[in-house]
């Protein structure tokens, strides 16, 4: 959803080569039969220096959707940790979108991937507010798409796996073709599972609830880290099962997610929720606030440059 804003450096098996190098051959084994697994991170300015939020607990999750689709990585979480900020300080940027991804390469043919080569590389560019430049003040309208998020036992939601943004990319283009600024996505049992690429949350009476990763959801930390910001506020979250209706009926909307961040939902298949509402605004001034570095208690969130 955005043009890619070309850097100096990408980090690919081991070395950093230009980005115009940073190339993969046609018959790659991910390009034909999505075996791939990438993550999604952030890097804010902050007062005290440029910092990553999350780092190494997306780097984790990294290593457990490759663990998942058998792709064993050679390097932890740890040292892709290290070379994510080495990344970013080689292409001296302030703040950036981090892009690892891992990706059965060139060298096999046939659905089973297993004599593959896996390929490794991490980029890094700048990348503004995903859902547009008025969705964080304003929020968005969205629409429930006819497409069902792929089942737990198809491709699993806890793998961010290339292969499963098929599925996210028909939802998309449907609500965008409607003129929705994003969908939603049902599971195959009809309970609300989440955005093409982000987490929801509904707020009713003053109780925040969230799908539970078991109705099949991508583990976002950004929804676990704001499920945390809301507790220590002092407000109940709850983790069930929401129905469409739970949607219309809300008092508030929001989505969540590293690109998404935190995103208002002002209405649901042409119900009005309307403009951001207080628990919304709160949460996304307090989000912004840990982001920033403004937050000291959260400051483990963080990961300097
Ligand atoms: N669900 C899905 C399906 C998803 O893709 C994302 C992130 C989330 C939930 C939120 O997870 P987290 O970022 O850990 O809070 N989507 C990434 C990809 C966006 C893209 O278009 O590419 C992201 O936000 O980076």
């Amino acid at each position: 959803m955005a043009d890619i804003k070309e850097g100096k450096y990408i980090w690919k098996n081991g070395e950093f080569v230009a980005w115009a190098d940073a190339t993969t051959h046609v018959l790659s084994h991910a390009l034909h039969y999505g075996t791939a697994v990438f993550e999604g991170i952030r890097c804010y300015k902050t007062e005290n220096g440029s910092a990553v939020f999350r780092l190494k607990d997306h780097m984790e999750r990294f290593v457990r959707s490759a663990h998942i689709i058998m792709m064993p990585l050679a390097y932890s979480a740890e040292e892709l940790t290290e070379v994510a900020l080495e990344t970013i300080r080689r292409n001296e940027l302030e703040s950036c979108y981090i892009r690892p991804i891992a990706y059965r390469g060139y060298g096999a043919v046939g659905v089973n991937p297993s004599t593959a080569p896996i390929d490794i590389a991490i980029a890094v560019w700048p990348w503004d507010a995903y859902l547009g430049a008025t969705a964080l003040e304003q929020g968005i309208a969205v629409g429930i798409s006819s497409w069902r998020q792929r089942g737990i036992n198809a491709i699993p939601g806890a793998v961010k796996s290339s292969a499963s943004y098929l599925n996210s990319g028909l939802a998309n283009m449907e609500a965008v073709s409607h003129g929705y600024g994003e969908a939603i996505l049902l599971n195959e049992s009809g309970y609300v599972a989440e955005g093409s690429g982000e987490n929801i949350f509904v707020v009713r009476d003053g109780v925040i609830s969230t799908p539970p990763l078991s109705d099949g959801i991508l583990e976002g930390l950004t929804r676990n880290s704001v499920i945390q910001i809301a507790r220590d506020l002092g407000y109940t979250v709850l983790e069930r099962s929401l129905v469409r209706t739970d949607l219309y009926v809300a008092d508030e909307v929001f989505f969540t997610g590293t690109a998404a961040e935190l995103t208002p939902i002002n209405s649901v298949d042409g119900r009005a929720i309307g403009k951001p509402g207080p628990v919304t605004q709160q949460l996304q001034t307090r989000f912004f606030d840990v982001v920033a570095d403004r937050a000291p208690e959260y400051a483990a969130w963080l990961d300097r440059v």
